[in-house]
């Protein structure tokens, strides 16, 4: 199985974290967003996945993008453990706030975005920057909301679900960002008991094989 990603892609983050849950080993691809323009923007990248986005999953004969396809896909062909209960109210609402931040937050953090404000919408680093806190803040004041009803030892109940794999690297991004995470208490709780197990841990930025930052997991 091949993982195309970035080491701070947020995106392929959570499919780190699902692969190493669910301990599938991985050839790990990397596709740097930032050098030359973008290797993502580049022929053959482009021939891998003309949405010119990471990731992308490959097992065998069948290549997915769309993060949330590929967890739906590992579900089901590596059930264990599962992040999709399959039946009940809680199946939808791990749904739902998983797209809480993979669909209403995320996309507007995204570096295309931030290079459109720059480049075509006359913004300066601080007005780019305080779009980007100005909807993680929005976002993450309604999740800490739901998160105080539903989370337990997770974000939804005593099992580990797809809302964790999707929320601990939005919250990477927001302190990437200089949000301060410390307003949403459920949130920072979360957070902080997620990057303790190691699958959590090993799925990190820094961890990666193309992080400048070299940094061993035991520092
Ligand atoms: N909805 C997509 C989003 C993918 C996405 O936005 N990927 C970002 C990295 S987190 C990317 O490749 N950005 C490159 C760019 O903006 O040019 C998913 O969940 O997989």
């Amino acid at each position: 199985m091949k993982l195309y990603g970035y080491w701070r892609s947020s995106a392929a983050y959570r499919v780190r974290i699902a692969l190493n849950l669910k301990k599938i080993p991985y050839e790990y691809c990397a596709v740097n967003l930032v050098k030359d323009g973008g290797q993502q923007h580049s022929e053959e990248f482009h021939r891998i996945n003309v949405n010119e986005l990471v990731p992308v999953l490959v097992d065998g004969g069948i290549s997915i993008s769309q993060s949330l396809t590929i967890l739906d896909y590992l579900d089901e062909q590596y059930p264990e453990p599962m992040l999709i209960p399959l039946h009940g109210e809680v199946r939808y609402k791990v749904k739902e706030l998983a797209q809480d931040i993979a669909v209403d937050i995320h996309p507007l953090n995204n570096l295309r975005v931030q290079q459109y404000l720059i480049n075509h919408a006359e913004f300066d680093k601080q007005d780019e920057l305080d779009w980007l806190r100005h909807w993680i803040m929005v976002g993450f004041s309604a999740l800490d909301d739901k998160l105080r009803h539903t989370a337990g030892v997770y974000s939804v109940g005593a099992q580990v679900s797809l809302v964790d794999v999707c929320l601990v690297p939005q919250v990477y991004n927001a302190l990437r960002f200089d949000v301060d995470i410390s307003q949403y208490p459920t949130i920072e709780r979360l957070y902080y008991s997620l990057n303790e197990i190691s699958a959590f841990m090993l799925a990190a930025p820094q961890y990666q094989p193309d992080s400048p930052i070299k940094k061993p997991p035991s520092e």
